[in-house]
Order: C-alpha cells, then sequence, then structure tokens
C-alpha cells in the first residue's frame, strides 16, 4: 500500500496529487478526517472539490473507500454524489464504505460550535463540520457507526447519544433549535444510503486487494502539523494525520505500506488558528495568498500565508518515512527575486535549534536563507531538467536539507500541469 500524505498544515495540494496518480491504483481509500477536508481536483476546464469522497473516484476502474478511521456525514456525503451524477460521473458502483467508520451526527456538529464558542479568543478555528466530538464519542464508547444504520435499535441508540448531546448542549447554554431539521435531512440520507452504496468490512477488502496484487493508495487529509499527536497542540485536527494513521484507519499492517509520498506546498499555508512561524504579515504574504487562491476549500476562510518552513517539513518527513516528496504550487513564487527558507528556529530562550520545539510559539523568530526566485512563468510541458535553474536550485536546496528526493513539481491546478522527474 503506498500512501499519500499532507506534510505542512492542509491543503498542500493532494486532490490533484492523488488524481495524477490514480490511474496508477485500483483502490483509493480514506483513512482519517471527515468532511473537514477540501480536496480541490480541475481537469478538462473543470474544477471538483471532494470532502469525503476518495480523490479516485473520477477514474473509470478504480475502486474508492471510506475506511473505518474516517468520520462521515451522511447528508454531506449524499449532496456530495449527487452533485457528481447530476455533472455526469458514476459514483455509487465505485464506494464502498467501512462498517466501522463512525457517523458525525447532526448533534456532533452543534456540539463542535458549543464547544468553540466556549473557548472565547481560544478557539482554534474549527471547520464546524461535527470531528472532534463525533472522534471524541468514538474514543469514550458511545459512538455510532455505519454498521449500525442496519440494526433493528438504531433509532434507539440514536435518540440515547442525542439525549446526551442536547444535555451538553443545554449545559453550554446553546441553542439547538436547528436540530430538528438537520435531524431530517440527517434521516433521508440513512435511508438513501441503505440501499444506495454497499458497506463492507474494508479491512479484509483492502488486504484482499493487496494480496491479490493490486494497488491500493491510501489518500491523507489535512496535514502533518495537524496531527493529534505531533501537530501543534492543541491547534490540530482529532485524527492521526500522518503515515501510522493510515493502518489504524484502514487496517492494514505498517509492513505492508511502501511508497510514501510526501506532499507540501513551495511555501506555508493555515487556515483557522494556532503557531505558525513563518506567517508573513506584510505584502509578500498577500501576494501569495492572492496568486495562489488561499482561501479554504471547504469554508472559503482566508489561509495564513508564509515562506516555506524547512525544519516543519523535515519534522513531517521523519514522522512519516516519507519516500518521495511532490513539491506543489511552485508556480505561485513565478514572481519573485527573492524567495526566503526558514532553515532554524529562534527561540524565546534565545537559543537556535533545527527541530521542532514542543510548544511551537516558543519560536521567538524564523531563520531564513535567501535564494534567488526563478522570476519568470514555467511552461508545464517540459522535462525535469529543462525547468528554469533558480527553480531547479530551490528543489536541489530543499532535497539537500530533507535528504529525500523531491519527484514532482506541480506549476498548476490542471493535472497536466505536473513535472515529473523520470
Ligand atoms: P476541525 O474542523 O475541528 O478538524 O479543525 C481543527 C483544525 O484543523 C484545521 N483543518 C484544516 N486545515 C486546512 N484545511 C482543511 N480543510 C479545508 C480546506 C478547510 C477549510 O481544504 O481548505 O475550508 O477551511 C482543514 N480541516 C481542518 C482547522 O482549520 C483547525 O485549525
Ligand atoms: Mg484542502
Amino acid at each position: 500500500m503506498d500512501i499519500l500524505l499532507g506534510m505542512q498544515w492542509g491543503d498542500e495540494g493532494k486532490g490533484k496529487v492523488v488524481d495524477v496518480l490514480a490511474p496508477q491504483y485500483d483502490v483509493v481509500a480514506r483513512f482519517q478526517g471527515g468532511p473537514n477536508a477540501g480536496h480541490t481536483l480541475e481537469f478538462e476546464g473543470q474544477k471538483y472539490v471532494l470532502h469525503q469522497i476518495p480523490s479516485g473516484i473520477f477514474q473509470d476502474n478504480t475502486q474508492n473507500i471510506i475506511g473505518n478511521g474516517v468520520v462521515l456525514d451522511l447528508t454531506i456525503l449524499k449532496d456530495e454524489i449527487v452533485k457528481l451524477e447530476e455533472a455526469g460521473f458514476s459514483v455509487t458502483d465505485k464506494l464502498k464504505m467501512s462498517k466501522k467508520t463512525h457517523l458525525i451526527i447532526p448533534s456532533h456538529r452543534l456540539l463542535d460550535a458549543a464547544y468553540e464558542k466556549s473557548k472565547g479568543k481560544d478557539k482554534i478555528g474549527s471547520t464546524l463540520k461535527g470531528i472532534g466530538p463525533t472522534y471524541q464519542d468514538k474514543s469514550a464508547r458511545v459512538g455510532l457507526r455505519t454498521g449500525d444504520l442496519f440494526a433493528d435499535n438504531f433509532k434507539e441508540r440514536y435518540t440515547k447519544l442525542v439525549d446526551q448531546h442536547k444535555t451538553i448542549l443545554e449545559f453550554y447554554d446553546f441553542d439547538y433549535s436547528a436540530l430538528a431539521e438537520m435531524e431530517a435531512k440527517f434521516m433521508e440520507a440513512v435511508e438513501y444510503f441503505k440501499t444506495k452504496v454497499e458497506f463492507v468490512n474494508s479491512e479484509y477488502m483492502i488486504n484482499d486487494a493487496l494480496d491479490a496484487g493490486k494497488k491500493v493508495l491510501a489518500e491523507g487529509a489535512q496535514g502533518s502539523l495537524l496531527d493529534i499527536d505531533f501537530g501543534s497542540y492543541p491547534f490540530v485536527t482529532s485524527s492521526n494525520t500522518f503515515g501510522a494513521g493510515a493502518s489504524v484507519g484502514l487496517g492494514v499492517a505498517p509492513n505492508r505500506q511502501k511508497n510514501i509520498y510526501g506532499i507540501f506546498k513551495a511555501y506555508c499555508t493555515r487556515v483557522g488558528a494556532g503557531p505558525f512561524p513563518t506567517e508573513l504579515f506584510d505584502e509578500v504574504g498577500k501576494q501569495i495568498q492572492q496568486q495562489g487562491h488561499e482561501f479554504g476549500a471547504t469554508t472559503g476562510r482566508e489561509r495564513r500565508c508564509g515562506w516555506l518552513d524547512l525544519p516543519a517539513l523535515k519534522y513531517a518527513v521523519m514522522l512519516n518515512g516519507a519516500t518521495e516528496l511532490f513539491m506543489m504550487k511552485a508556480d505561485v513564487l513565478n514572481n519573485f527575486e527573492e524567495i526566503k527558507v526558514c532553515t532554524s528556529y529562534k527561540l524565546k530562550d534565545g537559543s537556535i535549534t533545527e527541530e521542532v520545539p514542543f510548544d511551537l510559539e516558543d519560536v521567538a523568530e524564523p531563520i531564513y536563507d535567501t535564494l534567488k526566485g526563478w522570476n519568470q512563468e514555467v511552461n508545464p510541458s517540459v522535462d525535469f531538467d529543462q525547468l528554469p535553474a533558480a527553480l531547479l536550485d530551490y528543489v536541489k536546496y530543499i532535497e539537500d536539507y530533507i535528504k529525500v528526493p523531491i519527484t514532482i513539481v506541480s506549476l498548476g491546478p490542471d493535472r497536466t500541469e505536473t513535472v515529473m522527474k523520470n
């Protein structure tokens, strides 16, 4: 099994890469996260954003699996499927769901909002899709799974859980009058899925596929720096976003992991709150945001922008065991005379380190190296070694620091704007 993972704070361009790689794979599976993800794919002049459906869905012969590690919102998934079907794609025949996937129910979304509100100015900037509360219920052993939808007592168990949630919402003095309408939609979606999509023991399905010599790609969501254990806690999401999460979230043993593709942008972005050492508050940051169209694919929020952070990238590569790196959105840096890269951190105690500290807030300032920009439009149809010298120098500089090869440079959102090293 190969794995594709974000090495930063999400939005590295994973959707585009899966789309480019998908034809080589028989199975594409999501293993964590949920509708907080927004994977953008562009081809034939059209743009599609997937939230929960794996990005292999546009391939005719690829099986797509939503794994047990995902938290799933059926209401949103139904809308996603209907939209794609209206656009002429077949979906339900190429999509399977694990019976062990936990369900986001409407009251989880309200709880998410209630918890965020209660944090006041310390809120983490959640997408408010109910991710945290659903993983909370999973760990508390009270959650509902897709396999439960078929149980005779599903409604009873559902009501019991919602009643618990209502008690908490009342404690937070949170207005949940919207719940009834949300529930009606949810129940509609439940009925839809009972007949439309196959729920499977996906751990068997994936391991059987591997045994039969088929190629499986695990598609990560969010990024390593948002990982619940290794990210900038508490400003993180509630799942393990790094490579090991793919084993847990699909039921595939670690020794079956093969190629680990680490996706990173030529610069950094972060959406939501939390420390971001290389964040730019000046015109340069604005320029990157504008040229890179850095707005949340799920919430439309502005993404904060900054220079590439090499200590953080190296940390992510270490945790994931990335075997190759793909550099995305290099074209966004086309118009710079100079490009900065952070090579170490000066901490508040005055020391200098290349390690990510326990608390990223302890970074007083990033220490930069300044490189020459290529400062020109780049033709995405050339061979790798024909790329502008300054861009190749940038690639080489990163490779020397990280010690992992960069095998793809992406120069635009379309499938075709991708330069691969042979
Ligand atoms: P949550 O919703 O509870 O998991 O949020 C917790 C933190 O994780 C961040 N997070 C994300 N960061 C980048 N991209 C994500 N997906 C969307 C996108 C986000 C959007 O593709 O653009 O549209 O705003 C994503 N999902 C979660 C989140 O900002 C919190 O900091
Ligand atoms: Mg995204």
